[in-house]
């Protein structure tokens, strides 16, 4: 009986454990601190690839996949963050847009992620050709998801 209250016990703490995990912004300024210091750091990694692309910096292959799989580790980070309600108010530069258009934004979000990770496989195999081809659709990716959804 004793054994039978401590489960039940450790399965309400879960509960309230796991139940906490859904509510993961106390306010809207925490969910816009958070998506804004990953986009910071997504931004911090992406301008060297920039560089090494346009032949402003010298191309190597080791940090350009760092920099490659850093960014892809981080593509899926902002999107629930940017989704909080209340959080295209204040310190922010997020679109209502992204409200009213959920759907397409994840759309845009998904498209994020698996075409950055595709660049951090290509990022691997060190051809500077391909390498360049698919930094560009990454930063199209960007550009456009930013033009409908940022606003600014
Ligand atoms: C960056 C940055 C962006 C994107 C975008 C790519 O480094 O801060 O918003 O790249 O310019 O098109």
């Amino acid at each position: 009986m004793k054994a039978f209250i401590k489960v039940m016990i450790f399965c309400f703490i879960s509960v309230l454990v796991f139940g906490a995990a859904y509510a993961k912004f106390a306010k809207p300024e925490d969910a816009i601190k958070y998506r804004k210091a990953v986009m910071y750091l997504i931004a911090q990694h992406f301008k060297p690839m920039g560089a090494a692309v346009q032949g402003k910096a010298d191309y190597d292959k080791e940090s350009f996949s760092k920099d490659s799989d850093v960014v892809a580790m981080l593509s899926s980070l902002p999107w629930e963050a940017s989704m909080e309600p209340g959080s295209d108010k204040g310190d922010t530069t997020l679109s209502p847009a992204v409200f009213k258009n959920k759907a397409e934004f994840m759309q845009a979000a998904k498209s994020f992620e698996g075409d950055s990770a595709k660049l951090a496989e290509i990022a691997k195999g060190g051809d500077l050709g391909a390498i360049k081809a698919q930094f560009g659709v990454v930063a199209q990716n960007c550009k456009s998801c930013h033009q409908q959804f940022r606003s600014k």
